[in-house]
């Protein structure tokens, strides 16, 4: 059996063998993951954001448990990655949890992983786009990816989640901070977690405000989405009603207001399929990795073909002011 026949047959230890050389970007990892490709599109991916310790590893597990124990007919499975690398996923609340810990990691239907490293070339968002195709065609119905809230990474895992959940805790989201951080923009869920503790009222007032600051005619989302539109088949239906963020309040460690997010990603994920957005998601996003993909083949070709003392004697040129970045470009392609 080839490793991409092992993982689509279900073997566990191939998986994790085939997540490994993919982060590393290997050869091999990359025939395997274009092999693969065909078999992906099936998962419903879920982002989770958010600053350090506000209860995001806690609130995955609990979704991943809500989601096996919610609808067993259903047999949904659950792969969960973590995208943290000063906070991995075992190192945190899960194993302060000893009991749940246990629940999932007993669960077949459930499976964890931790990016291990920084992702090679391309960089972490590229390796874990790899690693979510990766579980996609091994089959997983839910995929949880979190994501420490810091800039950049947020933007990159709402390209790559249906479902972008952010988290917030009393007394971080009072003032217009959210707003600042655009967070709002990429929030699909606003969750409250730590809603245990003083201040909530404040917190979700706070983002109310923000939400209907970026929401003035209700159509913020809409807009955005409808630039990036073309004219054709995939385009959202005008008639879809309008996606607010809600905003939920959870106790991730009681396991309280869990059940209330889960059904809200359902709904979710219908607004999504019923408006077209979800297949003009899929498109933007894969439109994105053609295109970077593109980007870099065709920098390296042309670097191959490209004596390097050139490149630096006409870069010393712009250094001197001699040259603009631009003409710089345009005499070293000539
Ligand atoms: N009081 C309270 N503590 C929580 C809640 N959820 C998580 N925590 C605690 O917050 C800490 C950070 O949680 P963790 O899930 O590791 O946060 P992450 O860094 O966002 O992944 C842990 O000590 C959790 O036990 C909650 O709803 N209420
Ligand atoms: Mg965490």
């Amino acid at each position: 059996m080839t490793a991409a026949e092992s993982v689509l047959a279900g073997d566990r230890l191939a998986l994790s063998r085939l997540l490994t050389q993919v982060e590393n970007g290997t050869e091999s990892g990359k025939a395997t993951l274009d092999s693969l490709f065909k078999h992906t599109g099936h998962a419903h991916l879920v982002g989770v954001t958010g600053a350090p310790g506000t209860g995001k590893s806690c609130l995955v597990s609990q979704i991943a448990l809500e989601v096996r124990k919610a609808d067993p007919a259903l047999q949904r499975s659950v792969a969960i990655v973590a995208v943290d690398p000063s906070s991995p996923f075992n190192g945190g609340a899960i194993l302060g949890d000893r009991v749940r810990m246990r629940d999932l990691a007993g669960d077949p239907g459930v499976f964890i992983r931790s990016m291990a490293s920084r992702g090679a070339l391309g960089g972490l968002a590229n390796a874990t786009a790899g690693v979510v195709q990766v579980l996609d065609a091994a089959g997983f119905d839910l995929i949880l990816v979190e994501t420490v809230g810091a800039g950049q990474s947020e933007v990159d895992i709402a390209r790559l989640a249906h479902t972008t959940i952010v988290v917030e805790t009393p007394g971080m989201g009072d003032d217009i901070q959210a707003i600042k951080a655009g967070i709002l923009e990429i929030a699909d869920i606003l969750v409250i977690n730590k809603a245990d503790r003083p201040g909530v009222e404040n917190t979700e007032r706070a983002l109310r405000v923000n939400l209907e600051l970026g929401y003035p005619n209700g159509g913020f989302h809409t807009f955005i989405e409808a630039g990036h539109a073309s004219q054709d088949a995939a385009s959202p239906s005008l008639d879809a009603d309008v996606w607010v963020p809600p905003v939920l309040k959870t106790v991730a460690i009681e396991s309280k207001g869990i059940a209330e997010l889960v059904q809200t990603i359902r709904e979710h994920r219908e607004y999504l399929v019923k408006s077209g957005l979800l297949a003009l998601r899929d498109r933007e996003r894969l439109n994105h990795d053609f295109e970077v993909l593109l980007q870099e083949r065709l920098k390296q070709d042309w670097l191959k073909t490209t004596d390097p003392s050139k490149r630096d004697e006409i870069l010393s040129l712009v250094f001197d002011r001699k040259l603009s970045p631009g003409q710089a470009v345009e005499r070293l392609i000539k």
